[in-house]
């Protein structure tokens, strides 16, 4: 029943009702039958969507990870990718498959509040790319998710919340982070948002301090758009109070790797099963090993498929380590292996610290997962 709701409209799915869905006993009391929980559902599923961003081919394969790992959750909600002019045709291709909806944003020949907006502040681009989402208005409601995010489980219930819903950000939790956020799409909240833009730029230079200055009431206004922080649970936190992941973190719904270095920027054996993180053995890793884990069995399953249909014979860059007949075994006790942690000066170690970044992941025991909170 579940499956079909998505193909039919009110009508339809009341038409099914009366000889199929009722039990007579609910037809003998006086109370409504269905609630009207039926119809406000089928009349709102439609309309609602997730919606990511990509910017470049390496963000698409992080934005097709995501959508696979709603549909592995069963949304009931529409897919929606909002892509930047860089990413390729193969790539939009190969996304295709995946999300209901591929839509080209180019900020340029669009509105003249963007215009102007980009003129004044010409860094503000991708930003800008981003707060598109607001024009998705033959959606009621949207949920916006990064595309270095990665869902656990299934978050269908975020489309309970109202405008705007976000969880705290691990370095000032007074703000919240817009990995993760529940929108209403709306062309006149655009255009003030464009406007705002264009007159006072971000205080952190990217769409998190735009947004967190126009929705300025978030921190103490109304708790209901507090979205507990499971819904956007970022490696930085893990390593800044890990008595808090261990005591927690099996909870977790939603991953965001935040910070510089991103899944895909690490490679993989798919003979083994292991990440490397020897291509960017020059920092020190962020991420949990367990959901980088899940985030590349995803992609080697579900997106590399795609891609290799979508480019055909053409070259594109995989993350797959190429396989040597003789391997330098010296790095295999883990069954993952997190990037070398490298001798750091106290100057350097200050620096990190300053930006908010953990220094200690050679030390430091991550506790491992179990497996219900890792089924793929
Ligand atoms: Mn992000």
């Amino acid at each position: 029943m579940l499956a079909l709701i998505p193909a039919l409209n009110c009508s339809q799915l009341w038409s099914l009702c009366p000889s199929q869905c009722k039990p007579p006993r609910i037809i003998r009391t006086r109370t409504p039958v269905v609630r009207l929980e039926a119809p406000h559902h089928c009349s709102t599923m439609s309309e609602e969507a997730f919606v990511t961003l990509a910017t470049s081919d390496s963000y698409a394969k992080g934005a097709m990870v995501l959508g696979q790992s709603l549909r592995n959750h069963n949304t009931t909600r529409k897919l929606v990718a909002l892509v930047g002019a860089h990413v390729t045709e193969c790539c939009i291709e190969a996304m295709k498959s995946i999300f209901d909806e591929v839509s080209l944003v180019n900020v340029m020949d669009s509105e003249d509040t963007a215009n102007l907006a980009l003129m004044k502040r010409p860094d503000l681009g991708v930003t800008l790319t981003k707060l598109h989402c607001w024009t998705l208005t033959q959606y009621s409601k949207c949920v916006f998710m990064d595309a270095d995010t990665m869902v656990l489980s299934n978050i269908d219930e975020l489309f309970e919340r109202g405008e705007l819903s976000a969880a705290p950000d691990p370095g000032w939790p007074d703000c919240f982070n817009s990995g993760v956020f529940v929108f209403r799409p709306s062309n006149e909240t655009h255009e003030k948002l464009l406007a705002f833009c264009s007159e006072n730029g971000s205080f952190d230079g990217g769409d998190q301090g735009i947004l967190n200055s126009f929705f300025n009431t978030w921190a103490t206004a109304d708790i209901s758009k507090h979205l507990p922080f499971i819904y956007n649970l970022s490696s930085i936190a893990i390593y800044s109070y890990l008595p808090a992941f261990k005591h927690y973190g099996h909870n977790a719904k939603v991953v965001h790797f935040l910070g510089q270095v991103k899944p895909w920027n690490y490679s993989y054996d798919q003979q083994k099963g292991e990440v490397k993180g020897h291509s960017v053995a020059q920092q020190p890793g962020h991420l949990h090993p367990d959901y980088l884990l899940l985030w590349w069995q995803l992609y080697a399953k579900a997106v590399a498929p795609l891609l290799q249909t979508a480019y055909g014979d053409a070259p594109f860059i995989s993350g797959f380590v190429e396989h040597k007949e003789h391997e330098d075994g010296a790095h295999q006790a883990s069954p993952v292996s997190p990037p070398e942690p490298i001798k750091i000066s106290s100057e350097e170690r200050k620096k990190r610290w300053e930006a908010g970044r953990s220094t200690t992941w050679g030390t430091t025991h991550l506790p491992t997962l179990n497996a219900n909170s890792t089924h793929s």
